[in-house]
């Protein structure tokens, strides 16, 4: 998609601080981290939102979540505990419209989320 900001990320056109790439995601750090360590994981294919995934996508859905256990455990996070969030659409404050997990974690993080 040439107006969207992660495929120019996925295409190298815009620079991010990569921690994890496999064939077919990638994940870099969020530019307004939210807590200690905020990772967001990404498929390479366009995908808007949740609600434009299609049933041929479910494993590469699937290997965002491989992804990020991958990415918790490089970071040291797999047993204090993390969150994996994604959100879906204007109204639960999606800004960017190309499919993203966030993982969060490094501090205590309180439930329901705001
Ligand atoms: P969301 O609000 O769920 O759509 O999350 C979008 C996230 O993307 C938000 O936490 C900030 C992050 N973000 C926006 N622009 C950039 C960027 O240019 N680089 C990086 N690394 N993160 C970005």
């Amino acid at each position: 998609m040439i107006d969207c900001l992660f495929c120019k990320i996925v295409a190298g056109d815009i620079p991010a601080d990569l921690v994890h790439e496999t064939e077919d995601t990638i994940a870099f750090r969020d530019i307004n981290p939210q807590a200690p360590t905020h990772i967001l994981i990404i498929p390479r294919k366009h995908i808007a939102t949740i609600n434009d995934i299609a049933d041929e996508d479910r494993a590469l859905v699937g290997s965002l979540y491989t992804t990020a256990r991958d990415v918790a455990r490089q970071e040291g996070l797999a047993e204090a505990g993390y969150r994996v969030v994604m959100n879906c659409g204007e109204g639960a404050g999606q800004s960017v419209f190309h499919l993203h997990l966030h993982l969060l974690g490094g501090r205590g993080l309180s439930w329901p989320p705001g």
